[in-house]
């Protein structure tokens, strides 16, 4: 109805008018003109990061990248059974997944305000690499609507490297970068990475750690595909330092999802101590996300909530290219008063909203019940890691639920063309009829 369709408009200019607030700062196209390269790793979780088993470090080139990067420690995929098609989705476009099924598949049709788009719409050469079959998640048809100016798939890679689904990450950075190093700048690529996919199998000559009482286990599987990834991923940066790519490009790169793997006791092996139920949502649910700037301006751990959502509206902030009229939910991350610890913790709370109802600003968080029923539901005190009142997060569970809701109707009744018809126009994304 009218009615609602002016609610969304209203909530999401409201969203919209925020971010606008903060392109005042001086982080707003701090990195204008840099090309950008956005690395999305299959089930790369951030309970591994910094951490050593056996005296083996699980992903040196990532930690190392961690310590000259703006490191969000505390932020959270937000994907429902959409996996990696949604992390996808939720990052590039900043909306929320379905709570049932993909955008991807059910709604490639739709009109959105994504990254690449926009992007295309500022002078970048847009592409995206992935070495599997392109119309697996119909990334053919949701690709050409995002307005990529390439998808690069599994047919035009040379298979020199099997490893579990397809072709090994190594040679997967490899032949992109060979083509990604001929493109016309500034560019953006989109680098969507395979080979700690579920179950984790990888040949004997990569498995490179000493796991001990994990070897042969899912979880010591797991370790062994991810530091593969990891050295693919030292590999990439170091060739793309050679290459004098790195001084003029923005390097990002989250994790997509969790990696399936229920038996709790492998991760407290890892972990090497007991873990209680917040700490395994938080594991579940907790993703790396690091951007390397050409400068070390905003390098530093920030600690902070937030989400998969912040990603477009991150990296569109620091080239200086407005989201304020875009379709978004997200927030800029990297900003001169996020940079401020102490600030941080006041101003800049946000609520982090998951699919499945569960949010947290990092002082509570919440985890719906079965039921629904909000009272069922527990709140967590973050630090104290125990359950505390529901008060605090019954008074923002409103909040969640009309992010959730208000993206969803955005979403499935394709009302991004209804609410910005004319900024689409200005733009280019859409004719004029
Ligand atoms: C396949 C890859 C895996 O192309 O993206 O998707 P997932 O099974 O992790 O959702």
């Amino acid at each position: 109805s009218a009615e609602t369709t002016s609610k969304v408009l209203a909530w999401t200019k409201e969203s919209g008018q925020s971010r606008a607030k903060q392109e005042q700062d001086l982080s707003f196209g701090a990195y204008k003109g840099s090309n950008v390269i956005l690395v999305q790793a299959e089930a790369f979780q951030n309970f591994m990061i910094g951490k050593s088993f056996n005296g083996q470090e699980i992903t040196p080139n990532v930690n190392k990248l961690v310590k000259s990067s703006a490191y969000f420690s505390s932020f959270f995929h937000q994907t429902a059974q959409g996996r990696t098609s949604d992390a996808d989705f939720v990052s590039n476009c900043s909306l929320q997944p379905l709570a049932s099924g993909s955008v991807f598949i059910q709604y490639a049709g739709n009109e959105f305000q994504c990254l690449p788009q926009t992007l295309h719409n500022n002078g970048y050469y847009t592409s995206v690499f992935h070495a599997y079959e392109g119309s697996f998640w119909n990334r053919n048809t949701m690709y050409a609507n995002m307005k990529y100016d390439a998808f690069v798939s599994k047919k035009q890679y040379e298979l020199d490297e099997p490893i579990g689904w397809s072709l090994g990450d190594k040679s997967f950075f490899r032949q992109s970068l060979d083509r990604i190093a001929e493109q016309p700048q500034p560019f953006h690529s989109f680098l969507i990475t395979l080979s700690s996919h579920h179950p984790y199998q990888i040949p004997a000559a990569d498995q490179k750690l000493s796991l001990g009482e994990l070897e042969g286990t899912m979880m010591g599987d797991y370790l062994q595909a991810i530091h593969y990834v990891d050295e693919a991923l030292g590999e990439l940066v170091e060739r793309l330092q050679k290459e004098g790519l790195w001084e003029h490009t923005i390097f990002a790169m989250y994790g997509d999802h969790d990696n399936s793997i229920s038996d709790w006791s492998l991760f407290e092996a890892f972990l090497g101590k007991p873990l209680k139920e917040l700490e395994r949502e938080q594991i579940v649910k907790q993703v790396p996300f690091l951007v390397h700037l050409p400068d070390d301006r905003y390098a530093g751990t920030y600690a902070s909530p937030s989400g998969q959502l912040d990603v477009a509206p991150t990296l569109l902030h620091l080239l200086g290219i407005s989201s304020s009229e875009l379709a978004m939910i997200g927030t800029p991350l990297i900003t001169d008063s996020m940079s401020q610890p102490q600030q941080q913790n006041q101003q800049n709370r946000k609520l982090v909203v998951l699919r499945n109802g569960a949010f947290t600003n990092g002082d509570v968080y919440y985890i719906p019940s079965a039921d629904g029923i909000a009272e069922h539901g527990k709140c967590w005190n973050v630090a104290e890691q125990s359950p505390g009142e529901l008060a605090p997060c019954l008074s923002l569970r409103a909040a969640a639920q009309t992010e959730l809701s208000m993206s969803d109707l955005l979403v499935i009744h394709n009302l991004i063309p209804e609410l910005y018809a004319e900024s689409m126009v200005r733009a280019g994304s859409i004719q004029m009829v």
